[in-house]
């Protein structure tokens, strides 16, 4: 009896291929459907709770920062020297918060982060612009090997959008505060100060699941399990289609996820609809910014419905 559960899913691929096979014209003849991404999670935190198991960070670098150390975040695994270093999943600076999937809201997942640094500066919010430095790893995670391998890093410090970054990564950055400023250095060169340190733990479904990135240098295979350490540098206010409303106001909602909001359901989301209720006025001309920066926004038919949301207004 045990085997039939796992008898059914290659079944079900048996029929799927043989159905799609019918049409010699089908260009999805070799589609093979994604897995389920409940199932999916199950198994990504599991893999992602045993390289927290076994491998530790340079905390001892950081508790006395030796000449010259970059406060940059490595690990390594729990073995010979390294037998008494502390775990991850047991060193007080990993914490962990439920983050809802982005493709179905029914999931969501144990993220585990690791604050080394909370940083001094201002805190982002999820649709704002950073300028970070990271470096992005994926786990293999196989009999015998349980190790992470670099598929790519910045050389400088690099602005990004929050909104088009991986989410996991999104979801860790907002946790944390930029530094307080930079100093010029002789060389052409910034330091920045009192910035954030941080690391987080990705499963698949935060990641890139089916989809890596096209064009990477180095393959990432499919359900990866990711891992992103960071420097939060910088922060700014994100509003990503200019229309002067910030895009940490235009998710309406209040769930903290800026994809879900279309007020006009034009499949554009709010954050990047210049006209967020689809009545062909623009949001600009919806909205009045006073002289001090802060924003007014009319309710010109008082029926509680703001004008630059507001179809008939
Ligand atoms: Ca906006
Ligand atoms: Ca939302
Ligand atoms: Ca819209
Ligand atoms: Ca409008």
């Amino acid at each position: 009896m045990k085997n039939f559960k796992f008898l059914l899913p290659i079944v079900a691929l048996i029929l799927i291929l043989v159905s799609s096979c019918e049409g010699d014209d089908d260009i999805e003849d070799n589609f093979i459907p994604a897995r389920d991404r409940a199932e999916e999670n199950i198994d990504s935190t599991l893999e992602v709770e045993r390289y927290l198991t076994t491998h530790f960070y340079n905390y001892e670098e950081f508790e006395n920062p030796p000449a010259g150390f970059d406060f940059k975040i490595r690990f390594d695994t729990i073995a010979g020297a390294n037998s008494d270093k502390t775990p991850l999943i047991q060193h007080p600076n990993l914490y962990s918060k439920m983050v809802q999937d982005r493709v179905n809201e029914d999931v969501s997942y144990n993220l585990y982060y690791l604050k080394v640094v909370e940083g001094q500066g201002d805190q982002p919010s999820f649709p704002d612009i950073v300028r970070i430095n990271y470096e992005g790893t994926y786990v293999v995670d196989e009999v015998g090997i349980n190790e992470n391998k670099l598929f790519d890093s910045s050389v400088t410090p690099i602005q990004f959008d929050l909104t088009s970054i991986v989410n996991g990564l999104q979801d860790a950055l907002i946790e944390f505060n930029a530094g307080t400023g930079f100093i010029n250095n002789n060389d052409g060169t910034v330091s920045y100060e009192g910035f954030g340190v941080g690391a987080v733990f990705m499963q698949s479904g935060l990641g890139y699941y089916v989809n890596p990135p096209p064009g990477s240098a180095v393959t990432i295979p499919v359900y990866s399990q990711l891992i992103f350490t960071f420097q939060l540098f910088e922060t700014e206010v994100g509003d990503q289609d200019g229309d002067g409303v910030p895009s940490v106001l235009e998710d309406v909602n209040g769930n903290g996820l800026e994809e879900d909001d279309d007020t006009d359901s034009d499949n554009r989301s709010n954050y990047v609809d210049p006209d967020d209720d689809g009545d062909g006025r623009p949001t600009s001309d919806e909205i009045e910014i006073n002289e001090d920066g802060t924003i007014t926004f009319p309710d010109t038919d008082a029926d509680g419905i703001v004008d630059y949301l507001d179809s008939d207004s």
